[in-house]
């Protein structure tokens, strides 16, 4: 499968290592589109695409994926516009989100079409909620 991970970039970094350990588990027998979104040195100052071309590119691989897989721990513009993107490109979306780096989003949690929504705490039990998940889906 094309997966399409999402976690916070410019929101914070302060959950990066969970996004890796997310990715590294999905890379093993999925295709991820976004490795990036893991990578610990992603800085600030971002790739040396424009904005508008991250934005275009971005949109093109939600369009392209299978299944969209978003941490929505740490608070981010950019993870809440594609979790909108999934919703009208109607991709199946499983959303991770550990309550004690913030409160989720009533426009998230109030939102029907998102009804995959896991609370965890730690890298290993959002690895362990992905694992039961996709051996669901596989
Ligand atoms: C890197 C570091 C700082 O800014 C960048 C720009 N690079 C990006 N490259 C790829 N995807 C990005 C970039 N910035 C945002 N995104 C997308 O939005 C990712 O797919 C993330 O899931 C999401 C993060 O949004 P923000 O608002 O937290 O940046």
């Amino acid at each position: 499968m094309k997966i399409y991970f999402a976690g916070s970039i410019r929101g914070g970094r302060d959950h990066a290592d969970v996004y890796r350990a997310l990715i590294d588990f999905l890379k093993v027998d999925h295709d991820v589109l976004t490795e990036h979104v893991g990578d610990a040195n992603l800085s600030e100052s971002g790739e040396v695409l424009s904005d508008k071309q991250i934005r275009d590119r971005d949109v093109a691989w939600l369009r392209e994926a299978d299944l969209v897989v978003v941490d929505s721990s740490v608070p981010s513009l950019g993870v809440g516009y594609e979790l909108a993107c999934a919703e009208l490109f109607e991709k199946p979306v499983i959303i991770l989100h550990d309550s004690e780096v913030a409160s989720l989003s009533a426009m998230i949690s109030g939102t029907d079409y998102f009804s995959d929504i896991n609370f965890y705490h730690g890298a290993d039990e959002a690895v362990a909620i992905l694992q039961a998940k996709l051996a669901d889906i596989d």
